[in-house]
């Protein structure tokens, strides 16, 4: 494939939480990278997902939904989301159909007032999950998106099970600029393994645990050895908020973190195709959501590249 013909630029998946942008980073990709889940505000900051073809590449971006901020977790949440719409050079903007409810699409018409920067680049609107959509509701949305003028495309699709989305691959694609790869074909996303482990035992977490628990928890990898010829040691430190979270985490002698080390042991170790010997650690971190210093040491603030 000759320089002059290949195509390279950034894609970011924006839209409200629970729209479904992180499915459909992985049905893009073709493999489990981020974690979804049906609470909202699972995704937590921008990630990079990069799909790698020899006449392309595209950097895709998930993000976390957009919401008005309450604390500072959530404010930084939507800096990570900020972030995503500098670096695009298209939107892709997801919606779920079941929600839309009449003229639904008026948040969306917010979202460009709120956001002009979309204006300026093209936008593709996805209206996800029809596979349980009626499709008199898919039509009326099609009808009321066209109305708008601002879609490039209009795709309905199926995150959870692919419909559509080489259709979606295929217009991001075209409209990439004419750019030589950003990155090596062999990776998938700029993030290093140990992200994608605290990650997944925080999707574990919140699958397991109801209210707060998910919200007020975080997970630092402490330590992270990898052996070719025994299991990986891995040793997450599971922070949360305050003492009494503490013992829900934990459970009666200990069950339930038990079933979480479990479930999350068996989620990385199909990450990482190498079996895993985890450890699971819980330290009460005071209302880190809110303070400021802890959310630095968890990563939460925007790296300048
Ligand atoms: N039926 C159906 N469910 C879907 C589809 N896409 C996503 N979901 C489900 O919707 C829920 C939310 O999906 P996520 O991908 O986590 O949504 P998100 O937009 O990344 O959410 P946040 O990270 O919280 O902003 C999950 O339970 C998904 O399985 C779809 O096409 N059809
Ligand atoms: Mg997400």
């Amino acid at each position: 494939m000759s320089q002059q013909t290949i195509r390279c630029g950034y894609a970011a998946i924006i839209g409200k939480p629970n729209a479904g942008k992180s499915t459909l980073l992985n049905a893009i990709l073709g493999q489990k990278l981020v974690i979804t889940n049906p609470k909202p505000q699972t995704t937590r900051k921008k990630i990079l997902g990069i799909l790698n073809e020899p006449e392309f590449q595209v950097i895709f971006m998930d993000t976390p939904g957009i919401i008005e901020p309450k604390y500072l977790l959530q404010e930084k949440m939507m800096s990570h989301v900020y972030l995503a719409l500098g670096d695009a050079d298209v939107f892709l903007i997801i919606a779920d159909i079941t929600e839309l409810g009449d003229g639904g699409l008026k948040y969306i018409e917010k979202l460009l007032e709120q956001f002009p920067r979309i204006s300026r680049r093209p936008a593709i609107l996805l209206l996800n999950k029809i596979d349980k959509a009626q499709p008199e509701i898919l039509e009326k949305a099609i009808a009321e998106a066209e109305q708008t003028k601002v879609f490039k495309h209009i795709i309905p699709i199926s995150a959870l099970n692919g419909q559509n989305v080489p259709d979606v691959i295929r217009f991001v694609a075209e409209c990439m600029p004419i750019h030589p790869k950003y990155f090596p074909d062999d990776i998938v996303s700029d993030e290093i393994e140990r992200f994608f482990v605290s990650e997944i035992v925080r999707e574990k977490i919140l699958e397991l645990y109801h209210d707060e628990i998910p919200y007020s928890s975080e997970i630092v990898i402490e330590e992270f050895t990898e052996r070719e010829n025994s299991k990986h040691y891995i040793a997450a430190m599971i922070y949360i908020e305050r003492n009494s979270q503490k013992s829900i985490l934990i459970g009666k002698k200990g069950e339930q973190i038990k079933k979480l080390g479990e479930l999350a042991r068996a989620g990385i170790e199909e990450f990482l195709e190498h079996p895993v010997y985890l450890e699971l650690r819980v330290k009460v971190r005071d209302g880190w959501r809110t303070d400021a210093r802890a959310l630095r040491q968890f990563g939460y603030d925007i790296k300048e590249d």
